[in-house]
């Protein structure tokens, strides 16, 4: 009864902000089509920033990740389709600081710069392909600018409804629910094998955004790429290895040019300061030091400590036959 209850109080909060394109907007992405080409804008590089795109640039630059992946011919998206499923999802970011359209369009970036120049899709099939790119563009969708130790401590209604990887789940359910909206289904001329295989797909890579469950399971993928593994075809495998991709791009703003990576790096301390801030204010709670504006000073030992402990990890991982790393050349 108590988990009903917080599904109805879910429901209402979440239908409260929830948004689908408008014709007009999608007439006009329609008419833009995709930008002339994706070398224009660097997309196929690691190094790429979205600093310079206008926001209309971001979802035509998503419009040509989408075509040349081949996605739209193979699995029939119809154009109009594709365009208010981009817009809807956009407009179901909210304008917090660093978990906001920018960073999920930037995800979405990385992964196409490891399919089209890490090699990825020597071992992704083109549903995968489909099944990542879509994530990372939902990956934080209605993310609030707090993390899920702040849902437990608010006890939120969404951590009644998830009390693990909280805001993960809500992230898939908020891309389930645009999915669902009339004329956003992007999935629907899938045969129903490819799309239970990609929406199981959607959920796990989605979920694997949690850090913690990347630390649950990095051991398991580090252990496989050490004896060798080279039998991807192995299920259990290869979600392994879409969780360890969809890390790697999640935190790839670490890998970029160093203005770049040192101007992302204060959208995520803001971020963090803005939830110290509430946690002292309405918690009467001391929020810890990554949260903490009054110790600003430590912020830079703390992102090398971020930088060596969660990210490198996963970017070393490399073999002959797969490379996703931004650093290291193939
Ligand atoms: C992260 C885990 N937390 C519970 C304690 C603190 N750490 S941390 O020491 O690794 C840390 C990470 C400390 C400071 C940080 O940023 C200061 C600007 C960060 C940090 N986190 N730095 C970043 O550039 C980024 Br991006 C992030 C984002 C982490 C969000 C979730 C990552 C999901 C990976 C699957
Ligand atoms: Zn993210």
């Amino acid at each position: 009864a108590v988990k009903l209850m917080a599904k109805q109080q879910v429901a209402l909060e979440v239908l409260s902000y929830h948004a689908t394109a408008q014709q007009d907007e999608v007439e006009k992405l329609k008419q833009a089509g995709p930008v002339e080409s994706t070398e224009k804008l660097n997309l196929q590089t690691f190094a790429f920033s979205d600093f310079t795109l206008v926001e209309d640039e971001t979802l035509q630059a998503s419009i040509c990740m989408f075509e040349e992946c081949n996605l739209i011919n193979k699995f029939h998206i119809p154009y109009d389709v594709l365009c208010r499923w981009l817009l809807s999802v956009r407009k179901n970011y909210r304008p917090v600081i660093y978990h906001n359209w920018r960073h999920a369009f930037n995800v979405a970036q990385t992964m196409f710069a490891m399919f089209k120049t890490g090699g990825m899709s020597k071992v992704m099939s083109d549903l995968e392909a489909f099944a990542l790119l879509v994530a990372c563009l939902c990956h934080d969708l209605d993310h609030r600018g707090t993390n899920n130790a702040f849902q437990l401590k608010t006890a939120s209604a969404l951590s009644q409804l998830y009390s693990t990887s909280t805001m993960e789940h809500h992230h898939f359910d908020h891309c389930i629910m645009i999915l669902n909206s009339e004329g956003n289904n992007i999935f629907q001329f899938l045969s129903p094998e490819d799309y239970r295989e990609l929406i199981r797909m959607l959920e796990g890579a989605i979920l694997s955004t949690d850090l913690a469950l990347y630390f649950k399971k990095r051991n398991d993928f580090f252990k496989l790429v050490e004896q060798g593994v080279t039998d991807w075809e192995e299920p259990k495998h290869k979600d392994l290895l879409r969780g360890m991709m969809m890390t790697a791009c999640d935190v790839s703003a670490i890998t970029k040019p160093w203005e770049v990576q040192r101007r992302v790096a204060e959208l995520v301390a803001s971020e963090f300061f803005e939830q110290g801030d509430m946690e002292r204010e309405q918690l009467k709670e001391e929020p810890i030091a990554m949260m903490d504006r009054r110790k600003k000073s430590e912020l830079p030992k703390m992102q090398v400590g971020f930088i060596d402990a969660i990210c490198m990890p996963v970017y070393k991982v490399q073999r002959a036959e797969i490379s996703f790393s931004p650093i290291l050349p193939i």
